[in-house]
């Protein structure tokens, strides 16, 4: 399936975890606020929908995309998180720009994850033009922010399963 025809909020559902125990922290970008917003409350809804409490979902906001690797790190090195999501918008042809924050995103999440041991989820959009970001925040495509909280549902799933880190 291509991306373009993925729906962002349908996912398989079955042997998913216990949560209700686990603390959760999403870090959000301010720019392209209107459109992270809605990833922020996919995410935070789907958490609560699959047995979250809400006392245990953090949020922490960070000026652009380009600083959610350290809002990442400095919740992932708190002991009582369990997983972060990292949220943003970074609309690609408007400026070359993209492509370094982009790539330095990507890379900067994965190295917190491994560094860690925890699920830190990159959950950032990176469309080519405000349309699509919003297709894909709560649209025609879903909500990567719902993609984004049930990836790290599973892999918290997978971590127990294998018994790691505990
Ligand atoms: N941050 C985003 O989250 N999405 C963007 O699309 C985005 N575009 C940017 C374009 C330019 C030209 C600049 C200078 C910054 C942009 N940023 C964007 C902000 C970036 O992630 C970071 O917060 C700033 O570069 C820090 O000064």
């Amino acid at each position: 399936m291509s991306s373009a025809d993925k729906n962002l909020s349908v996912f398989m559902t079955e042997n998913l975890p216990d949560i209700s125990e686990n603390r959760f922290a999403l870090v959000v970008a301010e720019w392209n606020n209107e459109v992270t917003e809605k990833l922020f409350q996919g995410a935070y809804d789907t958490l609560i929908r699959y047995g979250a409490i809400p006392d245990n979902i953090l949020r922490g906001n960070v000026p652009g995309s380009f600083e959610l690797t350290l809002g990442a790190q400095w919740f992932a090195l708190r002991e009582d998180v369990d997983a972060v999501i990292a949220l943003g918008v970074v609309i690609q042809g408007e400026t070359k720009h993209n492509d370094y924050i982009n790539h330095a995103v990507a890379q900067g999440i994965t190295n917190v994850s491994l560094k860690t041991s925890k699920p830190v989820i990159f959950g950032v959009l990176t469309p080519n033009n405000m349309e699509q970001a919003v297709d894909r925040a709560g649209g025609v495509h879903g909500n990567k922010g719902d993609e984004a909280a049930m990836t790290a549902i599973k892999m918290l799933g997978l971590k127990d399963k294998i018994s790691i880190g505990k």
